[in-house]
């Protein structure tokens, strides 16, 4: 097989970038390692900066998000029994976020691929990127017992943190950052009504908690545990009574409990490998950088660097030039480590660290403190909310 761009992954990066690039007459096969009802059963991502919101528009898929997402102007941080909001359209000169769940937004890109009679290869096995460092890259993939292959101009690594991709890079040609945090967030999914019409993170001497939704039916809500946890030693009745106890009194009165529907723990990481780029693969999304979801960037952050890539490219085919190409890596992690920095920051703000010192509780409080008495620390957690300029 030949084409334009081979893509590894079939997440909401390559997806995207499959479908913005066909939009302009650029063709991509995507190998996707697993089932599409697998990728479609991971409930990740909730919140979309207005940016990414606007990506889906350009790629003309979003329609079902415009139609059935929520545009929030604001949400809560919740902490000593009291809420206080963050007005993201006033500090922000009219930026809001749109609430609308991963799994929604990737299957409306399947369904635009499909469409569009895009090549997406499920349960292709044993991917690999070869020749990546010449003019003529190449990927294989395992179907059965056949080894096929994919001849392409570029590669684009979208195979989430624990792909091929960035596995396949020399040790030497790779910088890699990382920051493991000590503990995890249980994530439960109920057909209930949210408590809040808005997002509330709170933060508790028990740990943090968060109170999300997918719409005015489906709740999602988190809560800091220790890794050591795991999904069993959590039945929902005690995941809601703990929950219960880290939000507000008038909060926790109005919490309408019910089934779990999904339950699970994701470990808190921050990692971000440099450069984005090696020979003619480039690396995007998970794929090369990971944050703890506090601050909501990390489907955003791929968002941005699929932007980079997509006018990259077009630059190359449409004018034969590679600036963007060979500038893209550097783009890309100007933004990545900005949002690396809020979301470390949010987390430190707000979680329980088990080997704080007195002194780092302290600094805890009053970074809260400073928060809420400053319109200029306000704005500047709200413009990096509702996402930074590309
Ligand atoms: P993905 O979604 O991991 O997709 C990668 C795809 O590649 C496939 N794959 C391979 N394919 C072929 N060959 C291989 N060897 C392969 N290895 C893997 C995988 O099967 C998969 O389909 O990466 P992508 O596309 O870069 O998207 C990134 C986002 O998924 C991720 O950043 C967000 O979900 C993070 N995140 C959040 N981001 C936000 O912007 N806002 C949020 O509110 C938010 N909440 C969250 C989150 C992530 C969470 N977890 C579980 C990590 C909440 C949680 C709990
Ligand atoms: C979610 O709804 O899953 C969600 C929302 C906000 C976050 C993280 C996750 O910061």
């Amino acid at each position: 097989m030949k084409t334009q761009i081979g893509i590894i992954g079939g997440g909401p990066s390559g997806l995207l970038l499959s479908q913005l690039l066909h939009l302009q007459g650029i063709d991509t096969v995507i190998l996707e390692k697993h089932s599409r009802e697998y990728v479609l059963g991971r409930i990740r991502a909730g919140v979309l900066e207005h940016g990414f919101a606007a990506l889906m528009r350009e790629a003309q898929c979003g329609e079902r998000m415009d139609a059935e997402g929520e545009i929030h102007d604001g949400f809560y941080i919740a902490h000593n029994g009291h809420r206080h909001r963050v007005d993201l359209k006033g500090l922000t000169g009219g930026n809001s976020v749109v609430v609308y769940g991963q799994t929604e937004l990737t299957k409306d890109l399947y369904e635009a691929r499909d469409r569009a009679g895009g090549v997406v290869i499920h349960n292709a096995e044993d991917v690999k990127p070869h020749d990546v460092t010449s003019g003529n890259p190449f990927l294989t993939y395992r179907d059965g017992d056949d080894v096929r292959r994919v001849d392409c101009d570029y590669i684009i690594g979208a195979d989430g943190f624990h792909g091929v991709s960035r596995k396949s890079i020399p040790k030497e040609s790779l910088r890699e950052f990382e920051r493991v945090y000590p503990f995890g967030w249980l994530g439960v999914l109920s057909r209930t009504k949210p408590v809040s019409p808005e997002l509330i993170y709170a933060k508790h001497e028990r740990g943090f908690a968060l109170c999300s939704l997918r719409s005015q039916v489906l709740s999602r809500y988190y809560i800091q545990v220790p890794l050591s946890d795991t999904v069993e030693d959590w039945p929902d009745d005690e995941f809601w009574e703990e929950l219960k106890r880290r939000l507000p009194d008038d909060v926790a009165g109005g919490l309408v409990t019910g089934p779990s529907i999904e339950k699970s723990i994701a470990p808190l990481r921050s990692f971000v490998a440099e450069p984005m780029r090696y020979g003619n693969m480039f690396l995007a999304g998970d794929a090369a950088h990971i944050v703890p979801p506090t601050g909501a960037r990390g489907l955003n952050s791929a968002g941005s660097d699929i932007y980079y890539l997509y006018n990259a490219l077009l630059d190359h085919y449409k004018k034969s030039d590679d600036t963007g190409l060979q500038e893209y890596s550097d783009r890309a992690l100007s933004r990545i480590w900005k949002a690396q920095r809020f979301s470390w920051w949010m987390t430190t703000l707000l979680h329980r660290f088990p080997d704080n010192i007195p002194y780092d509780d302290r600094l805890q409080h009053t970074d809260l403190e400073y928060l809420f008495s400053s319109q200029h620390a306000l704005a500047s957690l709200a413009e990096n909310y509702v996402g930074l300029p590309f």
